[in-house]
């Protein structure tokens, strides 16, 4: 049985200040039971200091993004190793907004899931399909060919999380429903047993897009959703601590 993980992505939001929102949720976790794991993935700026503040507590830290190299002329690029030097615990790859922002391909995120895996760190691997794409009903084989494409060769017996999130689902208060949600789940188990004979079900699948307090649960509950990549929400400790406890 995979243990949940509930990861929060402030993207581009946070000044050292808002460290204070770290500890809150650091001690906030102290009441609510031990039932998943708990991750804040902050701007690269406040990694450090999230990290020292959760130290020792139950919040782990994450980064949103790493280069796939190890070191070289890659002017504002942060690699794997930097990431884990300072204290981090996993690495978000492939998320639609540097997919579109950025141009990255399934290659391009494949290269730096594996430099996750080099520097010791868990990446996570964001798949999802645009409306476009959903509109066309070719979500399923658009979500099978970017999980093919965005998981690295060297993954196999190493720890590594799926999130899916619908492109249209982010930024824009609209949240796939139960029956998308599991659709596609479902399939990304599938997809991952095929590939991963044995490992499939310790691999958490996160949903993420536009997850709130208010529909947490009913997502949190969908076949196949071990947790969640949580956006806007989690910048609000009350807000994220409120998804954990409807774990
Ligand atoms: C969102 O929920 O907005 C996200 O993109 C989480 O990564």
């Amino acid at each position: 049985m995979v243990r949940p993980l509930i990861a929060g992505n402030w993207k581009m939001n946070g000044l050292s200040g808002d460290s204070d929102t770290i500890s809150q949720i650091a001690r906030g976790l102290e009441g609510l039971d031990n039932v998943a794991d708990c991750l804040i993935c902050p701007p690269a700026t406040l990694i450090s200091k999230a990290a020292d503040t959760a130290s020792g507590t139950r919040l782990t830290v994450g980064a949103q993004d790493c280069h796939a190299n190890v070191s070289g002329a890659h002017t504002g690029d942060v690699s794997a190793e930097m990431i884990a030097d300072i204290g981090a615990s996993h690495v978000i790859v492939g998320h639609s907004e540097r997919r579109a922002d950025h141009g990255e391909s399934n290659e391009v995120i494949a290269a730096k899931a594996e430099a996750a895996f080099r520097a010791g760190l868990v990446p996570i691997i964001c798949i999802g399909e645009t409306l476009d794409e959903r509109e066309a009903g070719q979500t399923i084989e658009v979500v099978s060919s970017q999980l093919a494409g965005s998981i690295p060769a060297g993954a196999f017996g190493k720890a590594f999380v799926v999130a899916y999130e619908p492109v249209w689902a982010i930024g824009t208060g609209k949240v796939a429903s139960v029956d998308q949600v599991e659709e596609v789940h479902d399939k990304i188990r599938e997809i991952l047993g095929e590939r991963f004979p044995g490992q499939a079900d310790e691999t958490p699948i996160l949903y993420g897009g536009s997850m709130k307090p208010g529909n947490a649960a009913e997502l949190l509950a969908a076949s196949n959703v071990d947790g969640g990549l949580i956006g806007g929400a989690s910048l609000k400790a009350d807000d994220f601590l409120a998804i954990y406890g409807a774990c």
